[in-house]
């Protein structure tokens, strides 16, 4: 099963150090902006908004699929630096040696869902995933490694860190819908997630 932060102290992630996340992430926006991608083949549009900040960032189009990235796909700049904060996540949730190359930032407004996917476009297979909520409680469903597998579902609430390693690394989950008002942190309503991964094994 995937591990989960609730084994940590509950203000481990106060609401003072759940809004410097948040102002962080805006910072981010700010100069990355949120942007909608596209599934590969049918091009239609998630429902969930993106932006990244290390060297790499995760996108998808029509015509190129799921990859990652050097720049973001509207302003053609580097991505922002990843904060120290952002990190000391990884620190936390896992003894992988390496640091994580890439934190995906994921927008859910009040009707965005994710379907069940694994994430797979990482080939430092054994890096496991680092995933922090903030903001609205999500439904967050996760099964096994078929997409047929029986799944479990349970809520992420405000400041649950998860880490996806082990077996479960490579598990389909996904976020089956979010809670509107649940959450007081983020003003305008809604969640992010931001996930925390190792893209290039090591040298
Ligand atoms: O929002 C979440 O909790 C999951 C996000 C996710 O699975 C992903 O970005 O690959
Ligand atoms: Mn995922």
């Amino acid at each position: 099963m995937a591990r989960m932060s609730h084994g940590l102290p509950t203000d481990w992630l106060n609401e003072t150090a759940q809004r410097e996340l948040l102002a962080a992430i805006y910072a981010i926006i700010s100069e990355a902006p949120l942007y909608t991608p596209h599934m590969p083949r049918t091009g239609l549009p998630m429902s969930v908004k993106m932006t990244n900040c290390g060297p790499l960032g995760w996108y998808t189009d029509q015509a190129e699929g799921y990859r990652y990235i050097r720049q973001h796909p509207l302003t053609q700049q580097p991505w922002p630096a990843m904060p120290e904060a952002f990190q000391a996540l990884w620190w936390r949730m896992t003894d992988y040696p390496d640091p994580p190359e890439a934190c995906l930032i994921n927008y859910y407004g009040p009707n965005s869902r994710m379907g069940l996917h694994r994430d797979a476009d990482e080939s430092a297979r054994s890096a496991p995933v680092v995933s922090l909520s903030l903001g609205d409680t999500a439904l967050f469903r996760i099964g096994g490694p078929k997409r047929t597998d029986p799944t479990n579902s349970f809520r992420l609430n405000s400041g649950t860190l998860i880490a996806l390693d082990g077996e479960s690394r490579h598990w389909h989950h996904g976020v089956d819908r979010i809670y509107p008002r649940s959450s007081p942190l983020l003003p305008g309503g809604g969640r992010f997630n931001l996930t925390l991964r190792r893209v290039n094994p090591p040298n």
